[in-house]
């Protein structure tokens, strides 16, 4: 039976860090996990771009599920995403010195999107793994939010599934390893 191909995206540093571990620990993923063969793709904190980028592989290599993964920097734990919502509100500029506020995603769409992969499943499989994981019902209102509304926007009434997952700021309880584990953890439950 042929593979089937998931997008995992992780985002370039922002905000002054030198390092995003969101990338780094997509990187360190093996080339397949389970029925997936992966393709990683490293994108632009930039509102708009990162998402056209994502859009852009995920139908290049006919992705059937894309999951992306960004820092959340004051979380304790690995928080898969339950809904992007349809809303720009930068607290910082973007990478591209951007910085907007009150404006929609996409105008005329929906208030709202819920991750179509399986997300209470992922939580649990990381958790499984003796790794703090919870399911999180905001992805805020900047870069991360506005690429997973974006790619759930454009996704949607088609097969191929989306899902965020937002990972904490590198610790001694999240080294890159243990981000690492996590994230095959949960690409191992969809
Ligand atoms: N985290 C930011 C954008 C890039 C990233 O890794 C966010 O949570 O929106």
């Amino acid at each position: 039976m042929e593979q089937k191909t998931l997008l995992i995206t992780g985002f370039m540093p922002f905000g002054g860090d030198a390092v995003n571990p969101s990338w780094e620990a997509v990187n360190k993923l093996p080339d397949a996990i389970g029925a997936y063969r992966l393709e990683k793709l490293l994108l632009p904190v930039e509102f708009g771009r990162a998402a056209a980028l994502a859009i852009e592989k995920a139908k290049a290599v006919h992705a059937a599920a894309v999951l992306c993964v960004g820092l959340a920097a004051g979380r304790n734990a690995v928080t898969p995403e339950v809904v992007g919502i349809n809303l720009r509100d930068a607290r910082i500029a973007d990478n591209a010195g951007v910085q907007p506020q009150d404006e929609p995603v996409v105008p005329d769409g929906p208030a709202a999107y819920f991750s179509t992969l399986p997300v209470r499943k992922m939580t649990e499989a990381i958790q499984a793994c003796g790794i703090p994981a919870a399911l999180s019902y905001t992805a805020g209102t900047y870069v991360c939010n506005d690429l997973l509304y974006s790619v759930l926007h454009r996704f949607r009434d088609s097969e191929t599934r989306v899902a965020f997952i937002h990972v904490p700021s590198l610790s001694e309880t999240f080294s890159l390893p243990v981000l690492s584990r996590a994230l095959t953890a949960a690409v191992e439950a969809i």
